[in-house]
């Protein structure tokens, strides 16, 4: 480095997030020594991180911080410690002394998807279309056997979003089979594919966009990158560029003929379509349980994973249908409903 003496001990240590786009002179042989690669913390980096970020604060006992590094997959150590501050000041402003587990969980949902905006207006007859679009990401990713676990889903609006619906993966992964993605993509798809559903073609919503984009980038991806098209094999379509030209993204070299580019197009095509039709037999099959959940969800707006399993068992029960997968017991066995049970065909009129 320029200004410093060899014979002064001097130590520069620097970070960054985008060493793709350090000038080549900082990387020279004598200037950084040692480089040393930081991967995002896995669970038990997370949970360690939230325990030094935590130390000086006021936790209340109930406090799970292994629940907390099981909720927050793809943090960063910064987003960790942004966490546990944003948890202390909505303790404060509640008035609390100490950080609960909801101020923690809260905060959670706030890095993830934005501020609650209870002020938003919303009309009855939007709320069910919400809870429809939700309660399909929901049911198709508790049905499907290769989706991450969910573990609740809102119709409290954040943010950008009207609703959401979240889901945790049961342990850190580094791969990812094609079985999980095509199970993925569908539940990406249940939104819509329930809207379609439930409302009719004529009522689907301009909501599903990012959801649409979504699903349409990783069947993109699965053909492009991860040779997972039978017709393409495994081949790599399109040399994405890693070189940032004055803050550019120069985007992808195309490095395939036009027929390629057509094929490329068919079965990323083919494997949306598939996807929103695993999504539909899904949804279609279990449709007694999605007007159930959803006609709940909106008495209710945020629901946990132990209560939609317990609608589930509900709605199976009340209507004679067979459990699906065997869960649950058999409709004569099954527990009396709830009081505040309502049943979905009511609802539905009612909404
Ligand atoms: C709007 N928002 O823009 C309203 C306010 C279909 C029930 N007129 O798919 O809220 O329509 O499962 C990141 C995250 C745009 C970027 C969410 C960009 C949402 C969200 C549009 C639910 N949940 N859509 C969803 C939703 C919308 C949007 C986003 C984003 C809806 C849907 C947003
Ligand atoms: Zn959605």
């Amino acid at each position: 480095m320029d200004g410093f003496e060899t014979n002064q001990h001097v130590i520069v240590i620097a970070a960054t997030n985008r060493p793709d786009v350090l000038d080549p002179a900082l990387l020279r042989p004598g200037r950084f020594d040692r480089h040393v690669m930081l991967d995002r913390p896995d669970i038990r980096g997370r949970r360690a991180i939230l325990e030094v970020h935590s130390r000086n604060k006021p936790l209340d006992p109930g406090v799970d911080l292994e629940v907390l590094a099981k909720q927050t997959p793809g943090f960063s150590g910064a987003d960790l410690s942004n966490l546990i501050n944003e948890a202390a000041i909505l303790a404060a402003r509640g008035n609390r002394k100490v950080i609960v587990m909801n101020d923690l969980e809260e905060s959670i949902a706030r890095v993830i998807a934005g501020p609650e905006r209870k002020s938003r207006m919303i009309s009855e007859k939007e709320k069910l279309t919400i809870a429809y679009h939700e309660m399909g990401h929901a049911l198709v990713g508790t049905t499907l056997e290769h989706t991450d676990p969910v573990h609740k889903v809102t119709i409290v609006s954040r943010g950008q979003a009207l609703g959401w619906t979240m889901s945790l993966p049961i342990e850190d992964r580094y791969l990812v089979s094609k079985a999980e993605l095509v199970d993925q993509l569908a539940q990406i798809l249940g939104g819509r594919c329930a809207e379609d559903l439930i409302l009719g073609e004529d009522n689907i919503t301009t909501g599903a966009s990012d959801d649409i984009r979504k699903a349409t980038n990783l069947a993109r991806k699965m053909v492009t990158e991860w040779g997972m098209s039978d017709k393409l094999g495994p081949l790599t379509f399109g040399e994405r560029q890693e070189m940032v030209f004055l803050g550019r993204d120069l985007g992808e070299q195309r490095n395939y003929s036009e027929g390629i580019a057509s094929e490329i197009d068919q079965e990323v095509h083919q494997l949306v379509a598939d996807a929103f039709q695993r999504a539909k037999k899904v949804l279609r099959e279990r449709e007694v349980v999605l007007r159930a959940l959803a006609s709940r969800l909106v008495e209710v707006e945020t629901m946990d994973a132990p209560e939609m399993e317990r609608i589930i068992k509900e709605a199976e029960s009340h209507n004679g249908v067979a459990p699906v997968n065997g869960s649950g017991p058999p409709p004569e066995a099954a527990p009396p409903a709830p009081p505040d049970f309502v049943p979905p065909a009511e609802a539905a009129a009612g909404a």
